[in-house]
């Protein structure tokens, strides 16, 4: 297979390098260290490749910008993936050392690389390691503040990062001089934190020594950036939208209810399959969703449960795929949603099914907001 590198994207005002890698048959993609200014950017690269967004990453809370993780759940349904020992409580993957996340038939392998802040992690995907903060292309990550500790980041840079092999990409989150990558070899043999100036590796003393004696300014956002990055991005200040990540409400037997709105978005951005429960004569008489997948939950007029309803949804979507399930009212759709989770599927329920309001279109005296191409509305 031809090689291909991850899609390195900079924000010039924070100096901040985000990451896209994808698997090229499945399209699935992860994104590290993203910037809320960068939204539109990225949201955009991601189209622009056909890509759905399954992890969005970081290698630890930062403080210098604000992440966009949080928005960027809300647009594509990514899920969060954090460092356990960063604190980021709102993430559904709190990950630990060596754990891997798949993407498509892509792997990426989480390793605990502290020292610039306790909790960093470093991240490897094939011959491939994105380095936080934790390596630089020479230089490494400040330790003077969020529980940074330097004998901890000589330890991590000496015995995790230059464990692996030479030829391995270093690609860090940051750069102040325009410099995009590196390899593990390189900065073996040249970086000056770690190698005096005779290229001999330091003593850790002598490395703590010269970290303790660096005296940079604090970075002028800290203060904003890092209780604001502790909630994936989502701020709590005047004006901000309180309600984004919490637009999906965790529940038992399935992966949880969410609003009429992030469906919606959901759907547009291709992230999961909207499955209109509801029974045919339901959805002829009511309305239709348009581009939904229609498989009744229960046939009418007996209301029995549907007998293929498991074939059907297995024959028309891919297994472990996301889908949202549909109902009228948002009742029955619990239980299907319960069943297609059980079939293996990241399933969620639609709260006030058809009745909910997912374009802002359904105030107009009467509900009905999904039939957002559909059927003229029938009175009855
Ligand atoms: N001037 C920057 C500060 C940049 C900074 O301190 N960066 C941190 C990473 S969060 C660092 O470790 N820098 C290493 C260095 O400058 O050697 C700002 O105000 O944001
Ligand atoms: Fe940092």
């Amino acid at each position: 297979m031809a090689p291909f590198s991850p899609l390195q994207l900079f924000d010039p005002a924070t100096w901040t390098y985000t990451y896209v890698i994808f698997d090229e048959v499945s399209r699935e993609a992860i994104m590290i260290d993203p910037v809320d200014s960068q939204l539109a950017r990225d949201l955009s690269v991601l189209k622009q490749y056909g890509l759905r967004l399954k992890y969005v990453m970081e290698t630890h809370a930062h403080a210098d910008h604000i992440t966009s993780a949080g928005a960027l759940i809300e647009h594509t349904g990514a899920i969060a993936a954090t460092p356990m020992y960063c604190n980021v409580l709102p993430a559904a993957i709190q990950l630990k050392d060596g754990d891997v996340l798949e993407f498509g038939t892509e792997k990426i392998e989480a390793l605990h690389t502290s020292g610039h802040t306790a909790g960093s992690m470093s991240f490897v995907w094939r011959n491939h390691v994105f380095t936080g903060d934790t390596l630089l292309i020479g230089g490494c990550g400040r330790t003077d503040f969020q529980s940074g500790s330097a004998e901890a980041l000589y330890d991590s840079i000496t015995l995790i990062l230059f464990q692996l092999p030479d030829d391995t990409i270093v690609w860090p989150a940051h750069d102040y001089k325009g410099q995009t990558q590196s390899s593990v070899g390189y900065e073996k043999q040249h970086n000056p934190r770690l190698n005096n100036e005779h290229g001999e590796r330091r003593s850790k003393a002598s490395f703590v020594a010269l970290m303790n004696a660096l005296h940079l300014p604090k970075p002028h956002l800290i203060d904003q950036a890092v209780p604001a990055n502790l909630m994936l991005g989502v701020r709590h200040d005047a004006g901000a939208n309180d309600t984004m990540i919490y637009a999906i409400q965790p529940s038992a037997g399935y992966a949880g209810d969410i609003s009429a709105e992030l469906a919606h978005q959901w759907m547009l951005s291709g992230n999961a399959v909207l499955v209109d429960i509801r029974t045919d004569a339901e959805r002829a008489w009511v309305g239709f969703v348009p581009d939904a997948l229609g498989i009744e939950w229960k046939t009418w007029p007996s209301m029995a449960l549907n007998p293929n309803f498991d074939a059907e949804l297995t024959a028309a979507v891919p297994a472990g795929a996301s889908v949202m399930l549909l109902c009228r009212s948002g009742v029955r759709s619990i239980a299907a949603a319960k069943q297609a989770q059980s079939l293996g599927y990241t399933a969620y329920n639609i709260l006030e099914g058809f009745e909910g309001d997912p374009d802002g279109e359904a105030h107009r005296g009467q509900k009905g907001g999904w039939r957002l191409r559909g059927l003229p509305w029938r009175q009855n």
